[in-house]
């Protein structure tokens, strides 16, 4: 056991090295190679401003050095909470580089969900845009750091950039720092510009570097979000060796070359955004990574002309906008090869539609933050492209279609999925209680996804036995909604389910039992926003019942609240 995370068995660890799965390389050494072999090329796009490979490895060194010289060493935490902005993959690359490993935290998390993010990771720093939209991210970073005995250096990133990658800095100027009051000990805070000042005046970072000693492979390169079906957010431990190979396999099955210009609609955060084959993918692959900052379907597809994107990926909501806008505004979508659509399960009509309206290819792509991540191909039969969620794409996963007793199913019936493998972690990162059930003795991940083989080793996801809302990719722990709704004036009790629905394939529904006069759905959410909570979390509707169901042993029983939801009902609120 590594402080916090459980490292694959050291047998299974010296397969996969023998295998050349795991090459061994870090983040850190593969920017400098890329630098090399390919140092002019445009590696990230941003708004009018560009990056070639040897650009990123020398602001990865800034970074780095920036934040070694505000004491940030090998193996500590960084939250990160940016949108799709350059800063994150500088970020991101300049930390590998110290060792440092960022937490991916979302721009929609609020007080509650970056609460539970600090008490779990102990960030030594917490990277975060001044604003998001409206949204004013830097005031919430610095109440939720407010009164803890050990806040973390609270780093800003300018809201406005003119496109040439000069920042407004933070209120701190770009040379000095400040502190915020709070009831504890306050935080130091200063602007992106002023970390890379220091860390330009400190020069290359020095190997080991100061303080610490330099990463190697087998260390955490980030902490990734869980989908979660528990009250406080899991967290994802992945290694350099691993995420890279993830990433690598990805940009192979996916034919990522250096003529690949990916296209970042998804918050870059996300798992299948950066590592499916997305900015990590790109980047091993030598091709150029473009960052939508906005996701409308309108800025995208017109992003996707100017830039000659060759491919993006989509969760299934956003898939219809695409296909509207497409029809209105006609944009030249010639240079698209590959369109990639995941995170939740994409209607097979819908998938067969993009394909017929946009002339590029569907791919589907069921993932997950905890490794393991499934593709179908391009050449695959049409039946296959449209209905299945496809194969692992590493020989080196192991997965079993499984019964309530772990014991593999039948041939094409459905099962849990249970899988273990070069990407997927052997536990959560400080979550021993769960990692106990979370997993099955020979170190399985229990993935709570119902799901179907069929003899090609197509997967179709038909359902879960986790109990977690699916809101078009967003992932929402029913407990943890459950818990705040219990707090709610005359709620004495809460269930939350999944209905269907029209736009997101799934929506929360919310069953509540009350004493006295039941809130209403916009209650509720206004509840919640103020508990701070992200606003995707809340549910749409609300229920009020005598009573909870409850199954045979005294479990809430979801499914019948499920069906219930599921009907229509003209007292819903
Ligand atoms: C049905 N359910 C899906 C799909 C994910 C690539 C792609 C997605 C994620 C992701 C990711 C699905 N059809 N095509 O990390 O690298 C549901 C499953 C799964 C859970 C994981 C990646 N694609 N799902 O969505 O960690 O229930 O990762 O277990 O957010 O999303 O969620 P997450």
């Amino acid at each position: 056991m590594r402080e916090g995370w459980e490292p694959w068995p050291v047998p299974t660890a010296a397969r996969y090295r023998q295998a050349g799965l795991w090459a061994g390389r870090t983040v850190g050494d593969l920017l400098r190679e890329l630098a090399a072999s390919h140092g002019g090329r445009t590696a990230l796009v941003d708004g009018a401003a560009r990056w070639t490979y040897a650009d990123l490895d020398v602001i990865a060194d800034r970074v780095c050095a920036g934040f070694a010289a505000r004491g940030v060493r090998h193996g500590d935490r960084v939250l990160v909470q940016l949108p799709n902005r350059a800063e994150f993959v500088h970020l991101w690359l300049g930390l590998a580089r110290l060792g440092a490993v960022p937490v991916h935290a979302m721009p929609g998390h609020r007080l509650a969900e970056i609460r539970a993010l600090l008490s779990t990771a102990e960030p030594v720093a917490y990277v975060v845009a001044e604003r998001v939209g409206r949204v004013n991210l830097r005031g919430l970073a610095e109440q939720a750091c407010a009164g803890l005995d050990r806040p973390p250096l609270l780093v800003i990133v300018g809201a406005h950039a003119d496109g040439s990658g000069a920042e407004v800095a933070g209120r701190a100027g770009s040379t000095g720092g400040s502190t915020v009051e709070g009831p504890g000990r306050a935080s130091d805070v200063m602007g992106w510009p002023a970390l890379l000042d220091e860390g330009e005046r400190a020069g290359p970072p020095a190997r080991p570097v100061v303080g610490g000693r330099a990463p190697t492979s087998d260390d955490l390169v980030a902490l990734l979000l869980s989908g979660g079906t528990t009250g406080t957010p899991k967290l994802v431990p992945r290694t350099h060796d691993d995420y890279l190979l993830a990433a690598r396999s990805a940009a192979e099955v996916c034919g990522f070359g250096t003529d690949t210009v990916y296209l970042v609609v998804l918050p870059v955060g996300f798992n299948f955004a950066f590592s499916s084959p997305g900015v990590l993918g790109t980047l091993v692959a030598g091709g150029t990574v473009v960052l939508a900052r906005d996701p409308s379907p309108t800025t995208t597809l017109r992003l996707v002309e100017r830039e000659r994107a060759t491919a993006v990926a989509l969760t299934p909501p956003l898939v219809p906008y695409w296909l509207d806008e497409f029809a209105i505004s006609r944009p030249d979508l010639s240079s698209l090869r590959l369109l990639q659509v995941g995170g939740a399960r994409i209607p097979d009509d819908l998938a067969a539609r993009a394909e017929a309206t946009l002339g590029v290819p569907v791919q589907q792509v069921y993932g997950m933050a905890e490794g393991l991540v499934c593709y179908t191909q391009p050449d695959d039969p049409a039946e296959l492209r449209h209905t299945t969620q496809g194969r692992p794409m590493s020989p080196a996963d192991e997965i079993v279609v499984a019964d309530e007793d772990d014991r593999p199913v039948p041939p094409g019936e459905v099962g849990e999925l249970l899988t273990r493998g070069p990407c997927t972690l052997r536990g959560y990162y400080r979550a021993e209680a769960h990692n106990r059930f979370a997993f099955t003795a020979d170190g399985l991940l229990r993935t709570g996804d119902l799901v179907r083989q069929l003899p090609s080793g197509h997967l179709q996801v038909v359902g879960r036995v986790k109990d977690q809302v699916n809101k078009g990719g967003e992932k929402i722990a029913a407990v943890e909604v459950e818990e705040h709704l219990r707090a709610y004036p005359h709620v004495v009790d809460a269930a939350l389910v999944a209905a269907p629905d029209p736009k997101w394939g799934e929506c929360p529904v919310a069953f509540l039992v009350c004493d006295g006069p039941p809130p209403t759905a916009r209650d509720v959410a206004a509840f919640l926003r103020e508990r701070g909570l992200a606003a995707y979390k809340a549910p749409e509707r609300v229920r009020v019942v005598d009573a909870l169901p409850l199954t045979a042993v005294g479990k809430v029983d979801k499914r019948s609240l499920a069906a219930t939801a599921s009907a229509p009902e003209a007292t819903m609120t």
